[in-house]
């Protein structure tokens, strides 16, 4: 038997984790000859949601779950974690700024990543799902400065699927004929689903969607509103495919990207494409099976750069409103 992995998990009773916990606990991410240490972090209130999870866990027997630990203790649920999937975060509610869930959610995010420097394994990796994602990432990652920059990740995988999936509708195509799109910049409204640089079945998307009025309206607006669309429809928010996202992302990253693809996930810029150094912003990126590496000379038209600059702009503004939780 292989030493377990140990995965780390926030917000672990929450509607993203009863879907996650699930498929990582069967071998579906990590291979089937992988055992997993789950450890799963929730805040008081959750606790007894948790062990319900806990307990539905354990009676699906799953032969490769070697432990379950669940706790409101920082240090003990990032305890030597391999991965560190921060899910859990606090939802805006009526009335609120940005600014103020900002704040409110930064802070958790300071404790997470301390606790992840004191206590997590030496080769941690660490995606943040828990909104406003990229924002929390960077504070994460600015308070565990021992961490390499490499090894911090915000979820865009659930647009970059989102977009495909708009875009394989849209050409009467199947979704996997969908290569190389890219989400540029944050994780909200503003976000910039590239179609300039898609392809379908290996040709430009124009080949076969030739209507550019969707293109640059409809396609980009429905793929930034998506998650309000499915509120609005079910009630709550995005899980099952959120989950499923995140699930994406740990295992693009755990393997190689084909050469002729890429995959989007937000990482620490290291100032390409003019992005300021640090700032956590998604781009194309391949993995080499241990690192995401961005994608280098990938052409925008002054429309794509416009829509790019427009959400980096959101990413600076949000970047000076929690300031004061960022070391220096
Ligand atoms: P839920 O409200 O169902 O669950 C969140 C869980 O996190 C709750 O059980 C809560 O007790 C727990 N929690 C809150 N603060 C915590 C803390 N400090 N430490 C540990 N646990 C804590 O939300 P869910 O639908 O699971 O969504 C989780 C997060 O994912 C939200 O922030 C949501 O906005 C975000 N999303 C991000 C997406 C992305 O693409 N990056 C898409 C889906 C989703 O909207």
């Amino acid at each position: 038997m292989k030493t377990p992995i140990v995965v780390s998990i926030t917000g672990a009773a929450g509607q993203i984790g009863y879907s996650l916990l699930p498929r990582i606990a069967s071998g579906l991410v990590f291979g089937s000859d992988q055992p997993v240490s789950l450890r799963l972090i929730e805040i008081e209130p959750g606790m007894k949601a948790l062990a319900g999870v806990v307990m539905e866990l354990n009676d699906c027997a799953f032969p490769l779950l070697e432990s379950i630990e669940a706790t409101s203790d920082l240090d003990t649920g990032f305890d030597g974690a391999n991965w560190a999937l921060l899910v859990g975060s606090v939802p805006r509610k009526a009335g609120m700024e940005r600014k103020d869930l900002l704040g409110i959610n930064g802070k958790i995010f300071v404790g997470q990543g301390q606790a992840i420097e004191r206590s997590a394994a030496d080769d941690v990796r660490v995606l943040v799902v828990g909104n406003p994602c990229n924002t929390n990432c960077l504070i994460a990652m600015k308070n565990a400065p021992g961490i390499p920059a490499e090894r911090w990740h915000a979820m865009t995988r659930l647009d970059e699927n989102r977009a495909k999936s708009a875009l394989a509708e849209k050409a009467g195509c199947h979704n996997r004929d969908v290569t190389r799109l890219a989400i540029w910049g944050n994780h909200s409204s503003t976000l910039y689903p590239d179609f300039e640089n898609a392809l379908i079945n290996g040709e430009p998307v124009s080949k076969s969607i030739p209507d550019t009025a969707w293109l640059e309206g409809d396609f980009i607006k429905n793929v930034q509103q998506r998650g309000a669309a499915i509120i609005a429809a079910r009630g709550l928010s995005s899980a099952a495919s959120a989950a499923h996202a995140a699930l994406d992302t740990v295992m693009t990253l755990n393997s190689v990207t084909p050469a002729d693809d890429w995959h989007s996930v937000a990482v620490a810029s290291d100032g390409s494409y003019g992005v300021e150094e640090g700032l956590v912003c998604s781009f194309p990126t391949r993995s080499n099976s241990h690192k995401a590496s961005i994608v280098q000379g990938v052409p925008m038209s002054e429309f794509g750069k416009s829509k790019f600059q427009l959400t980096v702009n959101e990413l600076l503004e949000e970047k000076s409103m929690v300031s004061d939780l960022l070391p220096k």
